[in-house]
């Protein structure tokens, strides 16, 4: 049985491109740490606009994942922006305008109009003028992948690598549940259109070194059963910088975790340099909601995997219990 996905509605993506059609100067904006979806459909997306002669800017405010280089080339994320050059902003894969962090950086972001909002995370609370959302397709790439349909933009092999990508990084190569019969056929569309798979496969998956299998042994062997049957693993500066690595080498952990199989759900914290702990939650089971459990940190997500960013540090604590 084909899986139901909740269209977005043909005319929602009409009008978004009427307004792209009379924007000149856009940016498009990732969420903070961004990930290959957030970049993928970033890099997409503008590679489209700059072909309809638009000047496009890409915008985080982190620096993207290494893992992400050999599609980023030599174009630039930028950092900083100034509202004022643009007559178009466009988010990709950002569940809030809080998720882009700019309202610290571009404080006047939340009442700028108009703001196209691509979205995929259930969480989403639908801040744009216009709301390309749905949170049953997979990815930010894949509703990029149907906003080109209808737009009737060709998609040639750069645009369809930086898509499939976000795709696979975001189905977790087509094993999470949010891969449907909709992703696979858009992936092998892909495929067709020239996607460099090989690349793709060999920059997520192909990219161990020592010490990120020192780092991850570590980490692997010394995560904590709860007596809610969760697997919990902490992550300090110090284990990360013991191994000479940063945090971006813990990509990916969570996913391995998750999959103890007496496991309910799994969740990693890690602390970053700037007095944040990271979290991510990861489950493999449709009786547990992981964005409410992150929500109540301040964080959010989909279902199965979600994660928030808190102030402070972390510390280890060792129980002794006497049985007798
Ligand atoms: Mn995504």
């Amino acid at each position: 049985m084909k899986k139901q996905t909740n269209q977005i509605k043909k005319v929602e993506f009409e009008k978004a491109f009427e307004i792209i059609k009379k924007s000149e100067q856009i940016a498009i904006i990732s969420h903070r740490n961004p990930d290959p979806d957030a970049i993928g459909s970033n890099l997409a997306l503008r590679e489209v606009l700059e072909r309809m002669g638009k000047n496009v800017v890409s915008a985080c405010v982190d620096k993207p994942p290494e893992n992400s280089d050999f599609i980023i080339k030599n174009r630039v994320f930028e950092k900083k922006i100034n509202l004022q050059q643009f007559d178009l902003i466009i988010t990709v894969d950002c569940g809030s305008i809080e998720q882009t962090a700019y309202p610290q950086l571009a404080p006047d972001l939340p009442n700028f109009n108009p703001i196209i909002n691509i979205d995929h995370h259930a969480s989403n609370n639908l801040f744009g003028t216009i709301n390309l959302h749905s949170k049953t397709i997979s990815s930010t790439c894949e509703i990029i992948y149907q906003t080109l349909q209808i737009w009737k933009q060709e998609i040639n092999p750069s645009i369809a690598t930086a898509l499939l990508f976000g795709i696979y990084f975001d189905t977790g190569s087509f094993m999470h549940t949010n891969t449907t019969a909709e992703t696979l056929e858009i992936a092998e569309k892909l495929y067709q259109a020239g996607a460099d798979k090989a690349q793709i496969v060999d920059s997520l998956f192909k990219n161990f070194n020592e010490r990120k299998f020192k780092l991850w042994g570590e980490v692997l062997s010394s995560f904590k059963i709860t007596e809610q049957n969760s697997i919990v693993s902490a992550v300090t500066i110090e284990d990360v910088q013991k191994y000479k690595c940063n945090g971006e080498e813990l990509s990916g952990i969570i996913d391995y975790l998750s999959t103890g199989n007496q496991c309910n759900y799994a969740i990693l914290v890690n602390e970053t340099d700037q007095d944040i702990i990271k979290g991510s939650l990861r489950t493999q089971h449709e009786q547990f909601d992981m964005s409410k459990i992150a929500g109540k940190l301040g964080g959010g997500g989909h279902k199965k995997a979600s994660g928030f960013s808190i102030p402070g540090k972390i510390q280890k604590q060792i129980v002794w219990k006497i049985q007798n």
